[in-house]
């Protein structure tokens, strides 16, 4: 585990072989959260492999017409039907919802390795960090080369990381994956408002300017396992650097 505590934040990288403990921790622990927007062709797979890790699913419906919902409320968990405002308010709405000390949000296209859950919670099981987020960076990514939508969403992306490394004096090196653990009581303070995926970078940013630590740990990030991602980065990427400017700037 490596600190850096140059700024207001800590940043914690670790790696971690669970152990018995930590399992155990996890099941009584940690709400899994998954906005779901028409994902029903690889939502079971990962409940499947979610359900015995952890105490709760959460799944955030976005008025899916495939079936989503019907598929997570089959298999037990709560569903909630998101505002219709998107990824970002849906994730917001989950969050009165959640009844245990650790929360994990993870996308329900199959890009998100469940097998991470445990190295993203643990250093908060071990009071290293508030806030752990999944790294693309550190841990590579089969979505975020090749091509110039890709080139868009890397280099948008870097430059975030940097403005937040730089006001922070911090070292992050990915701002904008939806993969992450969170101090539940710290969700709650940060008082989000952030209605799209600029959420994520809302959420760093108000750990850090709170005094929060925030981790990283590498998780490799796979293709979106069937049908196609509902950012069109052409489309939105002003309002990520309206976003970024706007809580950089204000003191709340
Ligand atoms: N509830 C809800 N989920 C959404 C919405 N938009 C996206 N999602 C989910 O958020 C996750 C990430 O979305 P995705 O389109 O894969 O974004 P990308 O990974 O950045 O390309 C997926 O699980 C989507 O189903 C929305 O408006 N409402
Ligand atoms: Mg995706």
């Amino acid at each position: 585990m490596e600190q850096d505590k140059s700024g207001n934040g800590k940043i914690a990288r670790s790696q971690l072989d669970p152990g018995t403990d930590l399992r155990q921790a996890m099941r009584e622990q940690v709400t899994v959260v998954i906005p779901a927007k028409d994902e029903a062709p690889t939502l079971d797979a990962i409940l499947g492999e979610v359900a015995p890790m952890v105490r709760e699913i959460l799944v955030v419906d976005g008025s899916s017409t495939d079936g989503t919902a019907e598929l997570a409320r089959g298999r037990g968990h709560q569903v909630l039907q998101d505002n219709g405002k998107g990824k970002g308010a849906a994730m917001r709405q989950a969050i009165l919802h959640i009844h245990t000390p650790i929360t994990v949000f993870m996308d329900a296209d199959g890009s998100h390795d469940a097998r991470d859950i445990p190295a993203l919670v643990a250093p908060i099981l071990r009071n290293e960090a508030d806030h752990v987020s999944a790294s693309r960076l550190l841990g590579g990514s089969s979505e975020l080369h090749g091509g110039f939508d890709e080139f868009l969403r890397l280099a948008g992306s870097s430059f975030v990381t940097a403005c937040i490394n730089r006001r922070f004096r911090v070292r992050l090196s990915d701002s904008q994956n939806g993969f992450r653990a969170i101090r539940t009581e710290v969700l709650r303070s940060l008082g989000l408002r952030e209605d799209l995926t600029t959420i994520e970078q809302e959420m760093i940013i108000k750990t850090l300017k709170r005094g929060f630590r925030m981790g990283e740990i590498p998780s490799h990030e796979h293709a979106r396992k069937s049908g196609s991602s509902h950012i069109q980065v052409k489309r939105v990427w002003h309002r990520y650097l309206l976003s970024l400017a706007r809580h950089l700037l204000s003191k709340t």
